[in-house]
């Protein structure tokens, strides 16, 4: 029997790229140049039975109109809002996706961030590096996380592992999300610049996308106190980033830390200039172990499809 002929648009981890070549015919799009895409699309795009991708390579309504007979696409991300997930339901192709395994990670990213930007671990390490310590002794003092209100914008999966360690860090926590949660105990807010201007830290943890572009604007970034900070580990979408560079720079807020960007790899060169700030190449999910769990999802995934088993983390119906 001819084997499965499989598009890759992103490459998985190594060990999981070797099951999967073990396995099946994989047409290495991602390595194609222009020209190359466009002779694989027209030479194998109708033998494309399945798409391997990630939140980086994506997967774009353009390409799936040349894969007439794609039957399943599969993602190494939790993040949906690359992929054209409603374009795929509609023609009954399945889409999945890497929820779970990463949560701890995501979480622990978020207050990694948390703590580095209010403790200033980047400039306490520069002052040692450029000599402060010795010519200036000891650096400014920076604030403390106890009891500090950590307002987080959604509360899914995440935002409840972010949470949790949270509160055994001496955080207070509230939320906002567009309906409270019955299972949560953290105070509820409907009106997110009223729970702007209410805590300390501001830290939306909801899926990207258009239903959430911008959800952070700039009438939500003037409500904060000039002591406030912003942490960002969900999309750089959710965040009117021009508006928050200009907060940023009129001292509106006191620091952000932030994993995600609107144009990444591109970061805004107004942000790599400021000390009040801690920037990471969106690699929240980005340990081995991580990363070697969502990739098995993606062979696992495919895996159920071709032998008529029930997926494993299907993308929700849009
Ligand atoms: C990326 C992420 O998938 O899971 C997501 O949605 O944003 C990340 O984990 C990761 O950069 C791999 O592409």
């Amino acid at each position: 029997m001819s084997q499965i002929d499989i598009l890759v648009v992103w490459p998985n981890r190594p060990k999981q790229m070797l099951q999967l070549s073990n396995t099946y015919q994989l047409h290495r799009y991602d390595l194609a140049s222009d020209a190359e895409k466009e002779a694989m699309l027209a030479s194998v795009g109708h033998r494309i039975r399945a798409v391997v991708t990630s939140h980086g390579g994506g997967f774009s309504a353009e390409l799936l109109q040349r894969l007439p007979n794609v039957e399943v696409v599969c993602s190494s991300s939790v993040g949906l809002d690359t992929l054209c997930v409603e374009a795929c339901q509609a023609r009954g192709i399945a889409v999945t996706h890497t929820p779970d395994v990463l949560t701890n990670d995501v979480a622990d990213m978020a207050i990694m961030l948390i703590l580095a930007t209010l403790r200033r671990l980047i400039p306490a390490a520069d002052w040692i590096k450029n000599g402060h310590w010795e010519r200036q002794g000891m650096m400014p003092l920076n604030t403390t996380l106890t009891n500090k209100t950590l307002g987080l914008v959604g509360m899914g999966r995440i935002g409840k592992a972010i949470a949790t360690r949270a509160q055994a860090m001496g955080l207070q926590v509230c939320y906002y999300a567009r309906q409270a949660k019955p299972e949560m105990s953290f105070p509820f807010y409907d009106d997110l610049q009223k729970m702007a201007a209410n805590v300390d830290i501001l830290a939306p943890v909801v899926p990207g996308g258009a239903g959430t572009k911008h959800l952070i604007d700039r009438a939500v970034l003037a409500a904060l106190k000039p002591t406030s900070y912003v942490i960002n580990i969900s999309r750089g979408s959710v965040i009117d980033e021009t508006a928050l560079v200009e907060c940023l720079q009129q001292g509106n807020i006191a620091g952000a830390g932030l994993d995600v960007f609107d144009d990444e790899p591109h970061v805004p060169s107004a942000l790599l200039a400021m000390d009040n700030v801690v920037l990471q190449p969106h690699c929240a999910s980005g340990t081995v172990e991580t990363r070697d769990a969502m990739a098995q999802l993606v062979v696992d995934n495919l895996a159920a499809h071709f032998a008529g088993k029930p997926l494993l983390t299907p993308a929700p119906q849009q």
